[in-house]
Parts: C-alpha cells; structure tokens; sequence
C-alpha cells in the first residue's frame, strides 16, 4: 500500500471549499517550529501562547492578504500530535486558495491527501482504529443514530465496551498463566476457579456487544421508504404530499411513471431515501417493465414499504405479485369519491400482508380509518382483510387518527427507525465481524473447557481471540483495514 508515506508539512482547507462561506479552517501541520513561519504572519509569533486565538494578517511580501485568526497547538498537545497552526480566514474560495498556494510555493508545504491529518493523529497514537471509524461515521452521517454512535466510537461508551472487553481478555490470559505458574500452591480446582471466573467475566461483555450485532442493520444506515402500487395508485400524488412540492408528474394516464424517483426527506434527525416507483402492470414497454423490475429491487431491501390501492382500478392479477411482501402500511386511495366504501368491499385483500391499514384522499391531503366508525372497515369478499404477516393469522391494525397524511406517516416512519435501533445496533461492519467471530470462538471455547483439564493446552488456545480483539480495538493495522477506512475521508481531515 503506498500510504502516506513522507512526513512533510501538510496543509489543507478543513471545511469543506466548495463554495464561498463567511469562514473558513485552514489547517497546517508537521513544521519543524511556529518561528519558521513568521515572513507569513504580522503578529509577533514569539509571543503566540499556545491553544490561544491571535488576530493576524497573512502576509506575502509586504502586501496583506488576509486578517485572520490563528491558533496554534504544539507537537504533543495537538490532533495530530505534530505541531499544528489553525488559521481561520475569509472563506472565498479564491481567497482560500491563494492563502493555500502562499504555504505551498514559499513554505514548503503540501497538499494534504484526503484523511492525512487523522492518518497522522493515528500513526503518531493519538487516535485507534477503532476512533478514526468512529470519526468517519460522525462525519459522513446521514441520521442522528449514526451521529451518536461515530461519537460513541470516537470517545464514549462503545469504545469503553471494546476496551473493558480487551482487558477482561488480559485478565483472562492472566488467569491462565498464573494456574500454569502456580497450581501446585493454590490448587487445581481453586486455579480453575479463578479461571472460569475469568471466562465469565469476558463472556458477559462479550455477550452484551453480540446481542447489539443481531439484525439487518443495512436498511438503517441508508433507510429508504418506497411507495408501490399498481398504476393510477396514487403513489406519485402521496410522494409529492411527502415532498411538500410537485416533484413528480401525477397524470390519469396509467404508467406515468416509469422510472423511479427518490428525494431526501429529513425526519427526526434522520435522512431517508423516499421512493416513488413505476406502477405495477403487465405491459409491453420494455422501458417500463425495467421500472416495475426496480420497483421491486427498491421493495426487497427498503426500510419501509408503503402499498397504494386504488379501489376503483384495481387488478387481483397484479396485486398477486406482492403477495410475498409484508408491508409496513396499506392505504387505501381515492376515499373522497362516492362509492369509496362499496368499492373498498369488492376488493380481496386477503393474501395482502400488512401491519397497518387506512382509507386517503390523496386529493385533499387527509388520511383516516378505513371506514366511517373507526373499525376495521367492510372488509373483504372473503370477510377478512389479509394476514398481519405471512405467518400469523392476525389482521393488519387500523389506523384510528384522522389528519393530514405527510405528519402522520413521517410519524409512523420515526417511529419504526426508533424501535429498530432501540437495541443501539452496532453499525460499522468491521466491528460487527470481529464480535461475531470472537462470539463464535467463545462459544467453541466454553465447550473446550469441559473437555480440557490440562491448563498448559487451555493456555495456547486461549489465544485465538487475541487477533480479532487487537483488531476490535484498533491495535493492529492491518494495511487493508486501512486502506478501506481511508478511501473515505476527505481533503483536510
Ligand atoms: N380523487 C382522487 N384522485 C386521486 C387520488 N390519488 C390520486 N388521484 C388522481 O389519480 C391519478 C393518478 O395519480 P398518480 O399519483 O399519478 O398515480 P400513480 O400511482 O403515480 O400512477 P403511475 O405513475 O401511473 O403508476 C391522478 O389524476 C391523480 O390526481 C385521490 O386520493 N383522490
Ligand atoms: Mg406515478
């Protein structure tokens, strides 16, 4: 791996130059001394006191380039523990970049690679493995579990966990070492006492960081809400509601869309994906049968499945095809017409799996219970609307709220986001791997203690978690680990 490799002054713009802000962070680190920088700055960089903010100009033979204010950090007391100077300056972009050419053409600087400044904090042990992941998810976040958890990683209590879990291992090791040294004064059914002591201890954390490793975590890391349907549904009517703008085209032509379409829509600090798709029908366009493949790629792996039927169009031959699929919300479209109720009781719903049902007008905005009383409605020619989930035999819920749509169904999103990550699921799958296979070992392990009375043996074999704990705690460094943790970062981090 060709990583970084020289060990020159670096500098960068930190945040982010493309385009013009009120400030920007210009970041420079690994000069030899403060004073070497002085044909740059008016302010007398002898009298700089350290982790101190000092108004300045920059400099460049005589002729002011900016006023800015600096902090300095010296080698030791810095992120990357080499001595570092933060410039704040005016955050035109021109103006960012010839401050950043003045450093580079007469300082002896250079352009920063993206991540270099948290390689450097790693090489030079100011930060772990684990806590440049950590910094990354922080950084690259798109919702506040994510948020909190690259801060966890970072500094708190997940990058506690590993470590309370590395040094029950030391102890464990410890343990294992001191029967071998010493059996013969305390004994050998006292030493494997003491030793199975151990193991229990290093197998509560352990089991505590598993269970946090259970479940498909990869809908919430990037969730996405798709409406399906067949044509003529409603579906591109709901996403604009849910957009709060005319995004997509809503026509009476059956097969409008034919492509999907996707925008961010922000709920409770969490970004989704939301996704409008092709209506679902037999057709001969093989432009939009590739739609209704998408639809269902988007429909098998997102966070949460929203059905559309219109009453009044409905084709049992289509709504066949989603039988396999349990949906997180059925709505039953086009209540404001006459004849809603009667049409809604023509419909068999009874292989449609869903959690929860309700009647909208997506012409007025409102949605409410799928009849008048707030019961489960009329029903279906078979009496019942479908099973809950494929298994079970229990009816969907009905919606019992009445109001407009675009609140109540990003209530309803939020609210499975917060019970999916109730369990505060551990996110980066580097780590979830490395937990699963010291699990997997432990569990081998425990067997191997029955058999095993020979301590010297257990000695050798306790060992085999040591790679993927050093490894969980960010000790070895393994040049692909890096590589993939690095291809994220970018410029002047
Ligand atoms: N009265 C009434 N009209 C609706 C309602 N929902 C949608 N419409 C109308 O039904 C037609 C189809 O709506 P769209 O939102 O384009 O339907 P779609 O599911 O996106 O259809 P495709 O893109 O063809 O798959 C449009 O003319 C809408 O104005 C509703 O709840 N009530
Ligand atoms: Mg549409």
């Amino acid at each position: 791996m060709n990583f970084y490799t020289d060990d020159l002054p670096i500098i960068a713009c930190s945040t982010g130059n493309v385009s013009n802000t009120a400030i920007a962070v210009i970041r420079l680190s690994g000069f030899k001394s403060l004073l070497s920088l002085q044909p740059f700055f008016s302010f007398n960089l002898a009298k700089v006191k350290k982790r101190f903010s000092h108004l300045t100009n920059i400099v460049s033979e005589e002729r002011i380039l900016d006023n800015v204010l600096m902090v300095f950090f010296p080698k030791g007391e810095s992120y990357t523990d080499e001595n570092v100077l933060e410039l704040s300056v005016h955050g035109n972009l021109l103006n960012i970049q010839i401050i950043l050419d003045l450093f580079i053409l007469k300082g002896h600087f250079r352009s920063a690679h993206p991540g270099e400044f948290t390689y450097r904090a790693l090489k030079n042990k100011k930060l772990s493995l684990s806590q440049v992941e950590g910094l990354d998810m922080l950084l690259n976040a798109n919702s506040s579990l994510m948020l909190s958890q690259g801060l966890d990683i970072l500094q708190g209590e997940l990058h506690a966990q590993y470590l309370r879990l590395y040094n029950s291992f030391l102890k464990l090791k410890a343990a294992v070492e001191i029967s071998i040294d010493f059996s013969e004064d305390i004994g050998e059914s006292e030493s494997k006492l003491l030793f199975n002591d151990s193991f229990n201890g290093f197998l509560s954390i352990l089991d505590s960081l598993h269970s946090r490793t259970q479940g498909n975590i990869s809908s919430l890391l990037s969730p996405e809400l798709v409406l399906v349907g067949q044509t003529n549904a409603g579906k591109s009517s709901l996403f604009n509601l849910l957009v709060k703008h005319n995004r997509s085209i809503v026509s009476s032509v059956a097969g409008t869309t034919r492509d999907y379409i996707s925008e961010v829509i922000q709920v409770d600090g969490t970004n989704y994906s939301l996704i409008d798709t092709a209506g679902i029908r037999e057709s001969s366009d093989e432009i939009e049968n590739i739609g209704i493949e998408r639809a269902f790629e988007i429909l098998n792996r997102a966070f949460y499945k929203i059905l559309i039927i219109n009453p009044f169009e409905t084709n049992p031959d289509y709504l066949a095809k989603l039988v396999d699929v349990h949906f997180d919300f059925l709505i039953i479209s086009h209540s404001d017409r006459p004849d809603f109720l009667s049409k809604v009781s023509d419909l068999d719903l009874s292989n449609i799996s869903t959690s929860l049902i309700a009647s909208a007008s997506f012409a007025t905005g409102s949605i409410g219970p799928l009849s008048n009383n707030g019961s489960i409605g009329p029903g279906s020619k078979s009496g019942s609307i479908g099973p809950r989930s494929n298994s079970g035999s229990i009816g969907p819920e009905t919606l019992i709220e009445i109001g407009p749509i675009e609140p109540l169904v990003k209530n309803l999103l939020s609210k499975k986001f917060r019970h999916e990550s109730a369990n505060s699921p551990i996110l980066l799958e580097r780590h979830r791997h490395c937990i699963n296979n010291i699990h997997l070992k432990a569990q081998l392990f425990s067997l191997k203690i029955n058999e095993i009375d020979d301590v010297a043996i257990l000695s050798s074999e306790v060992n085999i978690f040591s790679n993927y704990l050093s490894e969980l705690v960010g000790i070895v460094s393994a040049d692909d680990v890096l590589n993939s943790i690095f291809s994220n970062f970018c410029i002047g981090k």
